[in-house]
């Protein structure tokens, strides 16, 4: 007989064992007493068991062969729940399931009790988070570097509509997923200033001596790849005070300023900043850049010349960073004063250690998100950084005087300090200038970068701009959200779509299949019908499923324009209203997602949706053709449950807004249709899956730009169209807001005289082809061929293709195979 190790078997005895094991001796407690909580506890102790034996091996062949290696440094980590995620990777879903029902617990219960690591606030977080899984998947050496938050993203709940946030203590709990390793901290400098001095061979160096000081402590968490033993590690710094105490305080009898730095140190890593695309210019956030991007760099060079023994000159051949837009960029400089200041290497060297070493992705043309920082800020708590930054500055500009002479207006363009008012470090400049490789995250938004943000840049050095189009992992997305959809397809086509997602093309052989597409029908419906059940819990309110779930679920942010979404909602009411037996397709309106709490208009959005919702679904005149939901607190583990449920995708941002979109890839990969701009994406999501399978309206991006030069005036289009003022008069009158007409007047006034989203300009055209999206789905055979090729036609839309195309055309990063344990 062969006996299996508690800590590593798969055997179904097995697992139930090691369950009940961890929960004597982790949990310290005896089934009787055991809450849900310390069954998950266990159970979670017990896949982690099993993927440590993979991540020691990992680290140690990484050890061993010194491969090149990716370092992903990012703000935000948007995980998810571990757990689920973590049994798919180790192919023991299924039989961990039965292990847990054998041990008579309600295996979906235990799942639904993780609280996820929210540690970001939507697209670039979660993106990070994909990259993570698709990189393990793909074997690639990589090392995913952020920020321990204390709290991640708020939670939401609403109150008479309007959102309310509530702290998010994600490790109340306890987080049985990271291992600290405070042996492995580091310690970061903050402000003071700079002295120069003459080295032991004559050369003139410089000193930084700070005013104060905080450590990082590494928290370490597994990332298994999908069937491989490939290990990867997420690696989030928390921040502690050097020292607890001030002795000398102390015995001063301060008792309360010599405890006064560790409240101060530890305030760093407290708390996730919730505003995204729209900067604030806190000196915390600046610290919190700084404080992990210093503790990672150090890391790297650690392990570099200290546990591999190589020298310091060919550290960009071993590790190459990838930057998640600019909020890391500050590594630019912080490598630079590392090699200059701390190793003695010279200038020019160390400037092409640098450059060679940094790749940074570019996440938005918003004006508003671009970071910048004052200088005056800047220079107060990172002295040194803002002199290496002039250095950096003054030599490039010298550059750019003899490539293109007597042109200042370029100069003053290209400059890292913007000087036009008060001055900033333009931190998009850093980051381009510090990289061997500038991205966007889809092609419409890569040739505006071009043209647009850093065109200046583009035009001095077109070799290092190219796109990777954004993608999303398969395995959260399809395989653990979506089961019964995955046992379809895999019934069909086997499952090696799994990883490699363009062999769902083979599903198009299947369109004709009757029984398929039955199959397939009962499916969504069966989904739907899971959702509706959630709806009735949480808001109370009935839907019927055979209706259109027209689903628009994402941050709140105006561009993305859930308020024209809403203008359509209000149009149809008005119509069911001017005639009561109007034949519509039934639809149900369902929103999700959170506003950054500075963000008034988004928050406004969110009161109006709640408040046409009151209104619409107790109108006895609708009689139950349209429905509006909002669901509260959209996060990961939720999005996981809306994504398969959607007919209808709502990706209707104006164009040349969007860099990307990713939530666009969830829906359609799980059989959505998309109503959609030509914008980010969407573009390649509709050439990929065919136009005559995608609802298409509004302006291109070119038009935008076009009508917005020519001077835009939306009054014309409100006078003009009776619907469209109908709409806005409802929501003027006070129709939704129980008489109160000043309630809704910041948003409908922004909309008749600013309108900087073109809301007015599209909507016609929204308004059409959703009727035609409702025409579409009377034919529901139809439909059905039409969600199919969807799923078929979204191969590329895999965070493995966009990985391979970094590894191969960015990274140049070979994958290293980790033999798997025996
Ligand atoms: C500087 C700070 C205020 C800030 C914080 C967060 C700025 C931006 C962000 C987040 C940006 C973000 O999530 N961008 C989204 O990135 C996705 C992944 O590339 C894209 O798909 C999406 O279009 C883009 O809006």
């Amino acid at each position: 007989i062969r006996i299996e190790d508690d800590r590593t078997g798969l055997e179904i005895e097995t697992l139930k064992r090691a369950i009940l094991d961890n929960l004597f001796y982790i949990q310290g407690k005896f089934p009787e007493i055991a809450t849900l909580n310390d069954y998950y506890m266990a159970l979670a102790y017990t896949v982690r068991d099993r993927l440590i034996h993979r991540w020691l091996i990992s680290s140690q062949t990484y050890t061993k062969v010194q491969p090149r290696e990716v370092c992903y440094l990012s703000a935000e980590f948007l995980m998810g729940p571990h757990l689920g995620n973590n049994l798919i990777n180790l192919g023991i879903y299924d039989r961990m399931r039965q292990a847990v029902q054998e041990l008579g617990l309600n295996f979906e219960a235990l799942l639904e009790q993780e609280e996820e690591p929210g540690l970001g606030n939507g697209g670039l977080g979660r993106l990070a988070a994909c990259y993570l899984d698709s990189m393990a998947t793909l074997d690639i050496p990589s090392v995913g570097y952020g920020i321990r938050y204390e709290f991640g993203i708020f939670d939401q709940d609403i109150h008479d509509g309007w959102q309310v946030e509530i702290t998010d203590k994600w490790l109340k709990n306890g987080n049985p997923w990271e291992i600290a390793r405070p042996e492995w901290a580091f310690e970061v400098k903050f402000g003071g200033r700079t002295e120069r001095y003459t080295d032991e061979k004559g050369r003139s160096r410089v000193k930084w001596i700070p005013d104060r000081m905080v450590q990082g402590v590494p928290y370490d968490t597994p990332i298994l790849g999908y069937e491989t033993s490939s290990t990867n590690t997420l690696r989030l710094w928390s921040a502690q005070a050097v020292e607890s105490f001030d002795f000398r305080a102390f015995n001063a009898g301060d008792y309360y300023g010599a405890v006064g730095n560790k409240v101060f140190s530890e305030n760093l890593s407290k708390v996730l900043y919730p505003n995204d695309e729209q900067i604030q210019g806190k000196q915390l956030r600046l610290e919190q850049q700084y404080f992990f991007v210093s503790c990672s760099l150090q890391d790297m060079i650690r392990t570099h010349c200290d546990r591999r023994g190589l020298p310091i000159s060919i550290f960009h051949e071993k590790f190459t960073v990838q930057l998640n837009d600019t909020h890391p960029a500050i590594a630019v400089a912080e490598l630079m004063r590392l090699l200059l200041d701390e190793h003695g290497i010279e200038w020019d060297q160390a400037w092409h250690i640098t450059q060679s070493t940094m790749a940074y992705t570019n996440h938005t043309l918003l004006p508003e998100a671009l970071e910048r920082w004052a200088v005056g800020l800047f220079g107060s708590l990172l002295p040194r950084h803002l002199e290496i930054i002039y250095e950096i500055n003054g030599r490039f500009l010298n550059e750019v005087r003899l490539r293109y002479p007597k042109d200042d207006e370029r100069i003053r363009r290209m400059s890292i300090i913007d000087e036009s008012g008060d001055r900033y470090v333009r931190m998009a400049n850093l980051a381009t200038l510090g990289s061997y490789s500038i991205n966007g995250v889809a092609e419409l938004h890569t040739q505006l970068l071009k043209q647009d943000v850093l065109h200046d840049f583009a035009e001095m050095y077109p070799e290092r701009f190219n796109n990777k189009t954004n993608g999303v992992t398969p395995r959260r997305f399809m395989v653990l959200s979506n089961p019964r959809l995955t046992k379809l397809i895999t019934s069909k086509i086997g499952d090696h779509w799994i990883r490699n997602l363009q062999e769902l093309r083979q599903l198009e052989s299947f369109v004709e299949d009757l029984e398929f597409r039955s199959e397939w029908r009962q499916i969504k419906l069966a989904i739907k019908r899971d959702l509706a059940n959630y709806i009735q819990e949480q808001n109370g309110i009935e839907v019927n499923v055979d209706s259109i779930f027209d689903i628009q679920a994402k941050r709140f942010h105006e561009y993305k324009r859930q308020h024209l979404n809403v203008l359509h909602i209000i149009t149809l009411y008005n119509r069911l209203k001017a005639n009561p037996n109007l034949d519509i397709t039934p639809r149900t309106f369902i929103f999700g997602g959170k506003a950054a709490p500075g963000y008034q208009m988004a928050k406004l959005i969110i009161k109006l949706i709640n408040s046409v919702a009151d209104v619409v679904n107790s109108d006895p005149d609708v009689r139950d053709r349209i429905k509006v939901v909002f669901l509260k607190d959209y996060n990961v583990k939720f999005a996981q449950r809306v994504y398969p449920a959607a007919d209808l995708s709502e990706q209707i941002s104006t164009a040349g807004k969007e860099a990307s979109g990713t939530g666009n890839m969830k829906f359609s990969m799980n059989g959505a249709l998309t109503i959609g701009t030509l914008d980010g994406a969407n573009i390649e999501i509709r050439e990929e899956v065919g136009a005559e399978n995608f609802f298409l309206f509004g302006l291109t991006a070119s038009k935008v730009s076009q009508i917005k030069a020519k001077g835009y005036d939306p009054m014309q289009y409100y006078i003009a169209n009776s619907e469209l003022k109908a709409a806005i008069d409802r929501i003027n009158s006070g129709f939704f807001s129980k008489g109160d007409t000043a309630l809704f007047k910041p948003l409908v006034g922004s909309l008749m005289y600013q309108d900087p989203y073109l809301l007015f300009a599209d909507y016609q055209s929204y308004i059409d082809v959703q009727t035609q999206v409702g025409e579409a789905y009377r034919d529901q055979d139809h439909w059905t061929r039409m969600s199919i090729l969807n799923t078929a036609r979204m191969g590329k839309f895999s965070s493995d293709r966009s990985i391979r195309e970094y590894v191969k055309e960015v990274w140049k990063i070979d994958p290293l195979k980790i033999c798997p344990p025996n």
